[in-house]
């Protein structure tokens, strides 16, 4: 059978921020040009510095803008882009988005629509696996509004359940249940919820597992029925299932149980039609049990860990799937060296909750050296939006082993200066030095358990204190320094990386 490739004449990429930056540079090595669009707050953004053009799509507000279908899909029309990238976030599991594309004749960088509607059901993508002979999660397998029928379910598992959304994923509307009293209050409060957020109150009951890991394989798949798996990502390491750090191998798999699991992945993958890059979630008991759990049906925030353990670029990748070329290499051609480790940089005060942090990068300094990456959104001097994700940047690192990944994750945390905002960098350093990560106890409820909440150390690092001095400084000649107090010890507090260690310590 002979298929046709195609190439693409031009990129429209919309998204913001880091994952913007990161797919604008896959296109320009592969020399395809890149059109980003922009809200008016982000009239100055990285990413639209970087695109070879920048398309106004509208007001701050996402809905307006980067959630704006039609305002995305005239831009492309206008600056004759044939495909569109979505990143992660924001459009990129909307089949809605998908089939639009597709009727517009635009390539949606992506699975397809009807391949993005099976897995955005959950309930519906939990009888699909199960079908396929993977194990899922004791409990429902059909959405129902019945009380009754929960509670049969229920009784039948036994307790603690949870109570899911069935359009949801990422947590939302989900409710522990330790008894046949609380059942009825639950099923109703989560059904709100769902209602709410997702405009589909249905919902659905599984078994509770109380600490389990949280293990996802990434997969590529392209138009041709070939499917591979890139082994697996831990990101057990989350706070309001907003993952903070992951890493790779997970240290919980022995080659038997990875290459179960990877199995597992592809036939997730096969059973639900899906193509392009994916990430295939799975739980993992204490007693190594393992159930499917969600298909992520996008590029991740976390896949630069895998790139650098598995030496592929997945949005090369990505491009070259919608291109309608067969994947370069086959399962047997995949490997897994040396350990990589990702912490997110979030625009949030650690020390007051998380609070979202906004305003202007009076200095930045990125860190660097070998085995160091930084993919970021933002430079000295530009300006961080309330409007969206707090996400600012990623420092991953590989290195040979795990211990020596996470002390060159402590090395490249202490270099990376950010003043003017708050962010999570500090709280970042105390989640690596704290002695249960470096021995791998990794588990969902690591941070409640050891650093939530979370108190800044006094103690402050050491390279980070003549950075900052060197960014006053400078500050004070261009004039983006203005708002930093002269002495950091008076008024809020410029600095951005005082761990409870220094470098040296071992
Ligand atoms: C679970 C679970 C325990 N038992 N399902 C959280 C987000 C969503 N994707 C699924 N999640 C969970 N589902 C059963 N049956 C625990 C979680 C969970 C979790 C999962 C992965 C990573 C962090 C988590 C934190 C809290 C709860």
């Amino acid at each position: 059978m002979k298929i046709r490739t195609r190439k693409l004449k031009r990129v429209l990429v919309a998204n913001r921020g880091e994952i913007a930056v990161r797919v604008i540079r896959a296109c320009r090595e592969a020399g395809i040009p890149t059109v980003a669009i922009y809200s008016e707050a982000d009239d100055s953004a990285l990413h639209v510095q970087m695109a070879d053009r920048a398309v106004c799509i509208g007001p701050p507000p996402p809905m307006e803008s980067y959630l704006n279908i039609d305002a995305i899909i005239e831009a492309a029309r206008r600056t004759g882009a044939a495909a569109i990238h979505p990143g992660y976030g924001f459009l990129s599991e909307n089949a809605g988005f998908a089939a639009r594309c597709e009727r517009e004749g635009l390539i949606f960088i992506g699975p397809t629509a009807e391949a993005l509607s099976l897995v955005g059901d959950k309930v519906a993508s939990r009888r699909t696996m199960s079908k396929a002979g993977i194990p899922i999660i004791p409990g429902m397998r059909s959405k129902g509004k019945d009380p009754g029928r929960f509670a049969a379910e229920a009784k039948k598992i036994g307790y603690p359940v949870l109570i899911k959304a069935s359009a949801g994923g990422g947590g939302k509307g989900m409710m522990v249940v330790d008894s046949a009293r609380e059942l009825r209050r639950a099923v109703e409060a989560s059904m709100r919820v769902a209602g709410g957020a997702f405009g589909d109150a249905s919902v659905y009951l599984e078994k509770y597992l109380p600490a389990p890991r949280h293990v996802e394989f990434q997969v590529l798949a392209d138009t041709r029925g070939h499917v591979v798996h890139l082994n697996e990502r831990e990101c057990s390491i989350q706070r309001r299932h907003q993952k903070i750090v992951e890493e790779t191998p997970s240290v919980a798999l022995d080659e038997k149980l990875r290459a179960r699991m990877g199995e597992a992945a592809v036939a997730a993958v096969q059973a639900s039609g899906y193509t392009n890059a994916g990430t295939v979630e799975f739980l993992l008991d204490e007693d190594t049990s393992f159930y499917f759990l969600e298909v992520n049906a996008r590029l991740q925030v976390e896949h630069p860990i895998t790139e650098l353990t598995a030496g592929v670029d997945l949005v090369r990748q990505q491009l070259r799937v919608a291109m309608g070329k067969s994947l370069p290499f086959g399962q047997k051609d995949v490997i897994s060296r040396g350990h990589a480790i990702e912490c997110r940089i979030y625009a949030e005060d650690p020390a007051a909750g998380f609070m979202p942090s906004s305003g202007r990068v009076a200095y930045l300094k990125e860190p660097g050296g070998p085995g160091v990456r930084h993919d970021c959104g933002i430079y000295s001097g530009c300006r961080v939006p309330v409007h969206y994700d707090p996400i600012l940047s990623k420092v991953i690192v590989w290195a040979e082993d795990r211990e020596a990944a996470r002390r060159r994750m402590l090395s490249a945390l202490a270099e990376t200066v950010i003043l003017g905002i708050q962010t999570t960098v500090p709280f970042l350093q105390d989640v690596i030095a704290h002695p249960e990560f470096a021995a791998g106890n990794t588990r969902t409820d690591f941070l409640d358990r050891h650093l939530l909440p979370w108190k800044e150390t006094a103690d402050e690092g050491t390279l980070d204190v003549i950075l900052a001095a060197a960014a006053v400084d400078a500050g004070r000649g261009s004039g983006v320094g203005s708002g930093i107090p002269a002495d950091p010890r008076s008024g809020p507090s410029p600095w951005q990386t005082g761990g409870s260690w220094r470098i040296g310590e071992s």
